[in-house]
């Protein structure tokens, strides 16, 4: 007699309850247990000891654990991260028992609780009273205005160009197009902000006047941005993530435009001169978690933030992979995630292909990968292709 036990991959609430279900347990006993077949491990980050201890303790009493710093126990460094491991059961108990404690524990349980929710908004505002809908993702076409570009060579250099291609996208269903007019490929110069309008502008008001699909402008520039949203565009896509020029954040407040916020470690001249991170996921985290308090502080709402990994920007191919991985940690941040990998040099590196143009299959990879891990938006160059295997990743997601 055999049992043919096999492990569950139990990722939702849905997926727990399917699975209790068909046991059939009794109802009410399903509903209890839904929030104990699920587990996860939660990484806390700057604890003074004496919280670190708490919450060890508070942890061990519901049954499950939490890892901090041997130092904890004799107070002997400064800090502590924490990775707490439960069932999603025990994870909200301890934001109940958290609650009177000291040492910044009640503010941390309320984070865990907000966590947990699993809560994502998937209407983003966009100016003029209309909504961004990622109740399903995404797909934003790349239309990019500039002679260097590393991906198209500067195909849609020309106004007429760029404007009937980004046409082509809609035919072929973009959700949004992505307009920019200074190159972001690694060792790239900047370009002045009179520079990037006079590409943009024509090509801004020539999509504005024939397609009701929102325009995001691709700039880190205050200026650029306030003209291409005055020309047409809806949503700013800051790769910089404020660190350039932080008044974007104004112009976005201003303008009730969304706000893309995505990492990249220096400057795309310099990006990839140092790739090592010692903590590669973390890092990137924190950044953007600064960048999105930034862009909340000057007046831009919560659900018209919407955060990127920048994937390519000061990574290493591995880096890149390894982001790839682990995309669904950024879900944690309850804003939606765009993730862009389209035609970029890892996956050139991984698959050995040359030419950008060549590499669609490993951007569709990463596309379904993404999708899987929760993103809500999927930059592209290769629009159709990309819509079908978001497509079907998505109706595999749902499934
Ligand atoms: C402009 N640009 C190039 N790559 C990008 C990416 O991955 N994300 C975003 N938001 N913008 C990008």
């Amino acid at each position: 007699m055999r049992f043919r036990v096999r492990k569950l991959e139990l990722t939702s609430r849905e997926d727990a309850l399917r699975e209790l279900d068909l046991t059939l347990a009794d109802e009410a006993c399903v509903g209890r247990m839904r929030d104990k077949a699920r587990f996860a491990a939660l990484k806390v980050e700057g604890l003074k000891p004496a919280a670190g201890n708490i919450l060890k303790q508070e942890a061990l009493s519901l049954g499950c654990d939490a890892a901090v710093a041997r130092g904890v126990i004799n107070c002997s460094v400064e800090t502590t991260d924490a990775v707490i491991m439960g069932t999603m059961k025990q994870l909200r108990a301890i934001t109940r028992k958290l609650r009177p404690q000291p040492f910044g524990l009640k503010v941390l349980g309320e984070e865990i609780a907000e966590l947990l929710k699993e809560d994502v908004n998937d209407r983003v505002p966009l100016p003029g009273g209309k909504f961004l809908d990622l109740s399903s993702p995404a797909v934003m076409g790349i239309v990019n205005v500039t002679p260097d570009s590393f991906s198209d060579g500067g195909d849609n250099y020309s106004a007429d160009t760029a404007v009937e291609s980004a046409l082509r996208m809609v035919e072929e269903g973009a959700d949004v197009l992505d307009i920019g007019g200074e190159s972001t490929r690694p060792g790239s110069e900047a370009v002045s902000a009179r520079e990037e309008l006079s590409r943009i502008l024509p090509v801004i008001e020539g999509i504005a006047t024939k397609t009701e699909v929102p325009i995001s402008v691709d700039t880190t520039k205050a200026e650029v941005a306030r003209e291409a949203i005055k020309a047409g565009a809806a949503i700013i896509n800051d790769i910089s993530g404020l660190n350039f020029e932080p008044d974007l954040a104004k112009v976005a407040a201003d303008t009730g435009a969304p706000l893309i916020l995505m990492h990249m470690r220096g400057k795309p001249r310099t990006m990839q001169s140092d790739t090592t991170y010692r903590d590669l996921v973390g890092e990137i985290y924190r950044l953007l978690a600064d960048a999105v308090k930034l862009a909340l502080d000057a007046g831009v709402e919560r659900e018209r933030i919407i955060i990127d990994p920048g994937i390519g920007f000061g990574k290493s191919a591995e880096g890149n992979l390894a982001l790839v991985k682990r995309i669904s940690e950024f879900n944690s941040m309850g804003l939606p995630v765009l993730v862009g990998a389209s035609r970029k040099s890892f996956i050139g590196s991984t698959l050995g292909i040359e030419d950008p143009k060549d590499r669609l299959e490993g951007g569709l990879a990463v596309a379904a990968l993404a999708v899987n891990a929760g993103a809500k938006i999927i930059r592209t160059h290769d629009v159709m292709a990309t819509r079908r295997a978001v497509d079907l990743a998505w109706a595999v997601a749902k499934a």
